[in-house]
């Protein structure tokens, strides 16, 4: 008798595109297979936790056979591309979004390990798959892969696309950041931007998170060779001794950014162009109704911290799946670990919003501001490197800041708050403009000052302190705030400003080289 392993499963869904069967079949897997929950990540995919180990097989085959997979979206490689989560309000964001999920699709790697293992039924080396797939040069096991090489890339490498004026994504969180540039409508390409990341060490300065920085304009034509170039000098130059020091801002750092740009621009064979100018306004999700370019509905629902489960009277899992059932469009999860019912016809308006109703997925019409923009990750229980609760926390967290909030006039405050169990960063606190990053079990260091739209790193403000220290210190800010804000300033901008803190001297702002 072996001790029942449990294990987490995550989907690769490029751009957080589900269809409704893939619902159905994600749902069916999280009550038959799973912990009961479907968990929305910030990378806009499914995690599923509590698979026991006999029902992993089962599990990731009934997901390939929804048309989903689970390969890459762990391990040292390309791994699910996000961007824009509602892509469709011109045709230019839709043609971005292609992108998105072509670069996702195609950056994936080849192996046929994967389905040997765990599909059955797909055949060794020379052999005629099993099961059809693309017509792509597909190594076997032991073979190199024709982006990866014998050895995979150093670290984990993220790629993200954003639709400006929204960055809802992050995008300078991403090793490979695009910006979209659309003028008048049309797509014309779009900006670089390498070597973002938020994962760091308490203690090793050696360790930071790091936006990523702007070196040019591409065509849609050049995008996929610039990925490929960027993602080949990481593979050759990146770090293989100190897995710390192995993402790519670390390689950026290390050997400079100009030397990077040369290096790369001599395997592309030509310079990048100047980048365009881009301005974001957003980085949340924008609940509610909005309406595509071609007259389809897109209907944004608040998930707290992303987990679709039936607890008391929230039936939020169940009421997802009523959605799904009736759903004509798709789904699409978002980096706020959010979902849109995407591209609903106008006469079907009136049938979702009653189940909306019915199962209270209409909470973010009555929610605060910090509410709607607050992100946890999971932490504890499922995750290994928790040091501090997270998700579980946030429920009684938000009570006591809506609380101070609401006594300063600032109920309504869209604020951006990120709660990470340990300094990891998986719910990219270092861009909170309130953050707080695990230290032990109820302490936190309390980081303050990001701005609103993604460009600007928080800092420490108290270091490893309890939850009382923290209202306290965040009491009289809110008081200032409400006092001496100047017209639509974010309270991050707001700190900066009123010289509360002053801007982290480096690792801020993206440059161009
Ligand atoms: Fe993460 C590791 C959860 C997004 C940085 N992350 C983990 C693991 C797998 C823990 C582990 O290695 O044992 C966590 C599983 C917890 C659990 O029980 O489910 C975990 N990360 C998550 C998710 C589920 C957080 C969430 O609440 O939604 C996100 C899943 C994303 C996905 O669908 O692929 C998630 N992780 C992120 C992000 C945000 C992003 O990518 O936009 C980051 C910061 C960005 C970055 O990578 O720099 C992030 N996760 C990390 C790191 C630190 C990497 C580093 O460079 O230092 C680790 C630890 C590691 O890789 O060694 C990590
Ligand atoms: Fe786990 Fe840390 Fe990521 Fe939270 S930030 S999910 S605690 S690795």
């Amino acid at each position: 008798l072996e001790p029942a392993y449990a294990f987490m499963l995550r989907a690769r869904l490029p751009s957080g595109v589900v269809t409704p069967a893939q619902w159905l079949v994600f749902d069916r897997i999280a009550r038959d297979y799973a912990s009961g929950s479907l968990r929305i990540t910030t990378r806009q995919t499914f995690q599923w936790h509590g698979i026991i180990k006999r029902k992993l097989k089962p599990t990731i085959a009934a997901i390939h056979d929804a048309l989903a997979t689970t390969i890459a979206s762990c391990g040292d490689v390309v791994r699910n591309v996000v961007s824009t989560a509602n892509p469709i309000e011109s045709s230019a964001h839709a043609e971005a979004y292609a992108w998105a999920t072509r670069l996702s699709t195609e950056l994936a790697p080849k192996t046929r390990a994967y389905h040997e293992i765990w599909l059955d039924g797909e055949q060794l080396v020379g052999e005629e798959a099993a099961v059809e797939e693309p017509a792509v040069e597909e190594p076997a096991v032991g073979e190199r892969e024709p982006l990866y090489g014998a050895t995979y890339l150093p670290r984990k490498f993220k790629i993200g696309l954003a639709i400006p004026p929204l960055n809802d994504i992050d995008v300078f969180a991403q090793d490979l950041g695009l910006i979209a540039i659309v003028e008048h409508g049309v797509l014309r390409g779009f900006n670089i931007a390498i070597g973002g990341g938020m994962g760091a060490s308490h203690g090793d300065a050696t360790t930071y998170p790091r936006l990523a920085s702007v070196i040019g304009f591409a065509t849609p034509e050049q995008l996929f060779g610039v990925a490929e170039a960027v993602i080949g000098v990481q593979r050759d130059w990146g770090d293989r001794v100190e897995r710390k020091h192995a993402r790519l801002k670390y390689t950026l750092d290390h050997r400079g950014l100009d030397a990077f740009k040369v290096e790369l621009e001599s395997r592309l064979g030509y310079a990048l162009a100047p980048a365009r100018d881009y301005r974001f306004e957003h980085n949340g999700d924008r609940y509610g109704w909005v309406e595509g370019h071609d007259g389809h509905w897109h209907l944004t629902l608040h998930i707290e911290s992303g987990r679709l489960a039936d607890v008391g009277e929230r039936r939020w899992l169940s009421g997802l799946r009523e959605l799904a059932q009736v759903h004509a469009g798709d789904f699409r999860l978002t980096c706020n670990q959010n979902v849109i019912v995407a591209n609903v016809a106008a006469h079907e308006r009136p049938r979702i919003d009653a189940i909306v109703r019915e199962y209270g997925l209409d909470v973010y019409a009555k929610q605060s501001g910090i509410r709607r923009h607050a992100i946890a990750c999971v932490a504890l229980p499922t995750c290994g490197l928790a040091m501090a609760e997270s998700e579980r926390y946030l429920p009684a967290l938000l009570p006591k800041l809506e609380a101070l909030l609401a006594r300063h006039g600032l109920a309504d405050a869209p604020i951006l708050l990120r709660l990470s169990g340990c300094p990891n960063g998986c719910s990219r606190p270092y861009l909170g403009e309130i953050a707080l990053v695990g230290r032990g079990p109820g302490r936190y260091d309390l980081r303050l000052g990001a701005d609103f739209v993604g460009q600007r790193l928080n800092q420490v403000h108290r270091e490893n302190v309890d939850e009382a220290t923290i209202l306290d210190t965040l009491a009289p800010l809110f008081a200032r705030y409400a006092a001496e804000r100047g017209e639509c300033e974010g309270f991050g901008d707001f700190l900066v400003r009123a010289g509360i803190l002053t801007p982290a001297p480096s690792r801020r702002i993206p440059v161009e080289v």
